[in-house]
């Protein structure tokens, strides 16, 4: 099904146009059906008011520095639902919606952004997900080890990470995806192209054409789809899925996203990109696409729409003042948990933090 899709001929996945018309599947390609649309849409919504709600809290002096993914849902949301509960979910950190749709819940997601580190405590028999790692490029390495691990092991589980283009500028990029493509692990390496590091556009962090070409040279498929589409994601991400797991390796996805809010709390985009693109990006809105199809097909009514946006705007609001009832952040938490034994070089740091 992917040499259908070869970035090399410039060709795209896209399923969902900006009206929410849905085109015609190709055969055999997997489709999300209308009630994961419809539970698609709802993670989605809680995902851009938990957003929405962080920059409000931000700005309230209530959280500390926060990175949006507001516009970019639909990547993380349908890969998730495109893979298993028990693969392993390797996340970057613009993975909120994927988050919610392995079941994390809102209370955990906001202790990770308050600075507590016992959000990054989590049963990992029950949510099978690596923590956020905001070292770019690190994650995707991690995700090589355990799918080949799974492999060595004799299980069919395979693992999903997520990065931006830019963390493909990163060594580690190269290491994963060689190591992949010679150990045919079953890994999905998924890059978010939301087109802008920070301030840096693609044209500086590539001379390739398309992010998803790079993955011939390791031997193995590459695809670009709209990422804004979760049509399109859910059927790319289900076939990389199935490659993985029948033992035939690895798939990059290079999902043409944008993200429509600033990097973080602490950037001004303005300074770097035009209202215009902005606006055509708007126009391509994952949550309004999607919205707009469900509407179409009377799986949802403008009240529901109304509803579901004050339901999941109260549960964020609800979550983090729990959060802000947790004991107090204890600065040495931060240092305790990355070794077993902590090096000397880390307790000097402590020692010094504590003074
Ligand atoms: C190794 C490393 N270098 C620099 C940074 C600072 N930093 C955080 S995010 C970012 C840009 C990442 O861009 P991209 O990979 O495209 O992901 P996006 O933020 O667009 O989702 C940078 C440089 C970092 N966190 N880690």
């Amino acid at each position: 099904m992917f040499e259908n899709y070869d970035p090399r001929e410039g060709r795209l996945l896209s399923l969902l146009d900006v009206t929410g018309k849905l085109a015609p599947f190709p055969p055999g390609m997997p489709r999300l059906t209308d009630e994961q649309a419809l539970a698609a849409y709802k993670t989605m919504v809680l995902s851009r008011q938990v957003d929405e709600w962080a920059v409000s809290l931000n700005r309230q002096g209530r959280m500390p520095t926060y990175a949006l993914n507001k516009g970019q849902e639909a990547n993380s949301v349908g890969a998730l639902m495109a893979v298993r509960p028990d693969d392993w979910f390797v996340p970057a950190f613009r993975e909120l919606g994927g988050m919610l749709a392995r079941g994390i819940s809102l209370k955990q997601y906001f202790l990770y952004w308050y600075g507590n580190e016992w959000a990054n405590h989590m049963p990992v028999d029950t949510y099978h997900m690596m923590p956020i790692s905001v070292p770019v490029g690190s994650q995707m390495l991690h995700a090589v080890g355990l799918a080949w691990a799974e492999r060595y092991k004799g299980n069919d589980r395979i693992a999903i990470t997520f990065m931006g283009e830019g963390a493909s500028s990163e060594g580690e990029f190269h290491e994963a995806c060689n190591l992949a493509g010679v150990w045919k692990a079953g890994v999905i390496i998924y890059a978010q192209n939301n087109h802008w590091s920070i301030s840096l556009p693609w044209s500086k962090q590539s001379a390739s054409k398309t992010l998803a070409e790079k993955a011939f040279a390791y031997g193995f498929p590459g695809i670009r789809i709209d990422g804004n589409d979760i049509f399109a994601v859910y059927s790319a991400v289900k076939l990389a899925a199935d490659r993985a797991r029948a033992g035939e390796g690895p798939t990059l996805i290079e999902g043409l996203t944008y993200r429509l809010g600033a990097h973080t709390t602490s950037d001004d985009p303005t300074k770097y990109r035009s209202d215009e693109e902005v606006k055509q990006w708007e126009a391509r809105d994952p949550l309004l696409r999607l919205e707009r199809y469900l509407i179409r097909t009377k799986h949802l009514t403008g009240e529901d729409v109304v509803r579901e946006r004050e339901q999941s705007l109260a549960s964020a609001q609800a979550a983090y003042d729990e959060v802000e009832r947790e004991p107090d952040v204890v600065v040495e938490d931060t240092f305790r948990y990355l070794y077993l034994e902590m090096p000397e070089i880390m307790q000097a740091q402590l020692e010094r933090r504590k003074a």
